[in-house]
């Protein structure tokens, strides 16, 4: 891919995908340890996905994300403290402890909020979708979904009303081949996700999700013709899942580990500090700077969510009922 990005970008994008991939890490260090009692689904290996797309969002721009949601979250700019606090169960977290890992929402930074019901995003970024181009604000909206999506009624009315009404919506289906333990090849009648989009007369584009250069290419130039008011459009990308479905899933249940070891050899942030540095434009001690200060902000997230208080029992009902 032979996009040329400038130096700050460069740094923004590897930062952001250091800090997803030490936010998981952890999170998974901290339950298997025992220390933290939660349920949760693990982003890494798809960092170039969230972090391609989001760099080209800014506050006028919603987004909506699955159970698998905490890469999106980040690349968005949500606070790591806060979102462990969430994770925590703590009162300073971003539902203040009341959603958890799978509910994680912050409309600050247009997160509609994390969402289990598989295909649900995109009728409800297709909502935001309509509130911008109705309000004129210039804003897009984005749906992450992944590739178990594209089987539910939902991802078909959505694509359809997104396409008649020429919303400002971006389609992003994480294709890392597996919905929980079906391969995509056994349930979908496609081979490419993306020939759907031709089904509601629709563009469809795809990036390598493996590779932060090809998104953030390609999710770039669709953004901006989401801005133009061209319409909806589908991204498909290709990516995997390094972990399994969820904290404790045994993937070689139903994959083998030659497939998981060639997934790993394509590990977006081993590809992008190989080409940054190979070319010269940046230094290994830049990358590794910014490693470093991943992992102190995840030291800092969970002294400071082990440090918060559970939410108090009489505020149990507040935000049940609109004022
Ligand atoms: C409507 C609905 N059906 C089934 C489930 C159970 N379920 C939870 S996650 C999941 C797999 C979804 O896979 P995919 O869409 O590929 O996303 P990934 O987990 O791979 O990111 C399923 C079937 C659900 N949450 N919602
Ligand atoms: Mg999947």
């Amino acid at each position: 891919m032979g996009v040329t990005v400038d130096k700050a970008t460069l740094l923004r994008l590897y930062e952001k995908m250091v800090l997803i991939r030490a936010f998981e890490e952890r999170f998974r260090q901290e339950m298997e340890a025992g220390r933290l009692v939660a349920y949760g689904h693990l982003y890494s290996g798809q960092e170039a996905v969230a972090v391609g797309v989001c760099a080209h969002l800014g506050p006028q721009d919603y987004t909506a994300i699955t159970y698998r949601g905490h890469g999106v979250a980040i690349a968005r700019g949500l606070d790591t403290k806060a979102m462990m606090a969430e994770i925590y169960g703590r009162a300073t977290g971003t539902n203040r402890g009341r959603g958890g890992s799978m509910h994680i929402a912050d409309f600050r930074h247009g997160i509609l909020g994390a969402n289990v019901v598989v295909g649900a995003t995109i009728p409800l970024a297709a909502g935001a979708a309509l509130s911008a181009q109705l309000l004129k604000t210039g804003g897009v909206a984005v749906a992450f979904f992944g590739d178990g999506a594209v089987n539910q009624g939902v991802f078909h009315e959505g694509l359809n009303l997104a396409a008649v009404w020429k919303l400002p919506l971006l389609l992003v289906c994480e294709n890392n081949l597996y919905a929980q333990s079906t391969p995509v090849d056994y349930a979908t009648s496609v081979e490419r996700l993306v020939d759907r989009a031709a089904a509601y007369s629709m563009p469809g584009l795809v990036a390598d999700g493996q590779d932060v250069f090809s998104v953030y290419q390609v999710a770039g130039e669709a953004i901006s013709r989401l801005r133009a008011g061209e319409g909806p459009i589908f991204l498909e990308c290709p990516t995997y899942r390094f972990s399994g479905h969820y904290v404790g899933d045994n993937t070689l249940r139903y994959r083998s580990r030659e497939e998981e070891a060639y997934h790993r050899e394509r590990d977006c942030l081993r590809r992008f500090r190989e080409r940054v540095v190979a070319d010269g434009s940046l230094l290994s001690q830049e990358l590794e700077a910014l490693d470093g200060r991943g992992q102190a902000l995840l030291d800092e997230a969970v002294r400071f969510a082990e440090g918060s208080p559970p939410p108090p029992p009489e505020e149990i009902a507040r935000d049940l009922y609109a004022s």
